[in-house]
């Protein structure tokens, strides 16, 4: 998932299992290279991550907050006070706390790859909001979520915020919504999601091409990541970070190219890069509304409402289960 998994802190990190350094080398071997972007969140990833939310450049993060904000009644009124919170890749849980909060919700369910980073999200969450019945599961939000038992049948909010979506290709994405639809169906349930909106292709390059060379640094960090999951010996610094709009995807592709030959080898094998060949890692899809409604209408969600920002480049939807 891309959706950002946190490492234990500091841990030092043994080779992967068998099973995923096979993923990452056949992703290496493909013509062209790739590597998931959910290796970015390692923990310097992650606080890389967290700084890029920050930066003057990726607008995504405070509009999504902007638009809570100026839609919070409306927003409130249409998914109904209340009722269960359900966040995939919940990570710090500082934005299910404002949405917790406006909901009133009687419980919060946060579920993230790295289980010891989100109970202590889960326990600062209990401590600004007491009344609320808050839990950490940990877990792969791409396989089959699985609530605690006793999180009561009542009604469902499945809530997934950051445009995080925008980060699986559309089959991908489709199959996600589907099994966000099967967790939140019955008692009147739905997904309240984050969209991100095509725009100014200027907008989107300097959001992902940043002037501090933020992304730049979060993007060559996967090469450092990959090397301790399968003891390669990539030279970050030997790699480009490149970020372009591709229009007829709809979507910014992050890529690193390889700034001389480059020979990288890890127990077992190796592989060749000639000068500016490229490592594809990531895509952040910008869905039109209507292309995305059409996603959440053929993954069973109906009704569909949405909320934007004054410019109209990024957007809150709700939709019933
Ligand atoms: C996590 N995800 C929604 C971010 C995005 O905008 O696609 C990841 C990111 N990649 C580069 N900058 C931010």
């Amino acid at each position: 998932s891309p959706t950002p998994p946190r490492s234990a802190a500091g841990a030092a990190q043994p080779l992967a299992p068998p099973a995923e350094r096979a993923q990452v080398i056949a992703g290496l071997l493909g013509r062209p290279a790739s590597i998931s972007p959910k290796y970015f969140y390692d923990e310097r990833g992650s606080r890389l991550f967290e700084a890029i939310t920050r930066l003057p450049e990726y607008y995504p993060t405070r509009t999504e907050q902007a638009v809570l904000r100026r839609h919070a009644q409306a927003i409130a009124q249409a998914v109904g006070r209340g009722g269960v919170v359900i966040e995939p890749g919940a990570g710090s849980c500082d934005k299910a706390q404002v949405l917790c909060r406006l909901l009133g919700a009687t419980h919060f369910v946060g579920v993230d790859i790295s289980a010891d980073y989100l109970e202590g999200s889960v326990a600062r969450l209990r401590a600004a909001l007491p009344g609320l019945d808050a839990r950490a599961v940990g877990g792969d939000i791409t396989t089959a979520i699985e609530l605690p038992r006793d999180v009561p049948q009542a009604r469902r909010l499945v809530f997934y915020p950051g445009s995080s979506i925008g980060n699986f290709d559309p089959p991908a994405a489709l199959a996600l919504l589907r099994q966000m639809h099967a967790l939140a169906q019955g008692q009147g349930g739905g997904l309240l999601i984050g969209i991100d909106l095509p725009k100014d292709a200027a907008v989107l390059q300097a959001a992902y091409d940043d002037a501090a060379g933020v992304t730049a640094q979060f993007n060559r960090n996967i090469l450092t990541h990959v090397n301790r999951l399968i003891g390669s010996d990539f030279e970050p610094a030997q790699w480009r970070h490149e970020a372009f709009f591709n229009t007829v995807e709809s979507r910014i592709e992050m890529h690193l190219a390889a700034c001389g030959p480059q020979q990288v080898r890890w127990p077992g094998g190796t592989r060749s890069f000639a000068a500016d060949e490229r490592i594809h890692t990531e895509n952040s899809y910008k869905y039109p509304l209507p292309a995305f409604v059409d996603l959440l209408e053929r993954a069973g969600f109906t009704q569909p409402q949405a909320w934007t920002d004054e410019r109209d480049w990024y957007a809150l939807v709700h939709a019933r289960a």
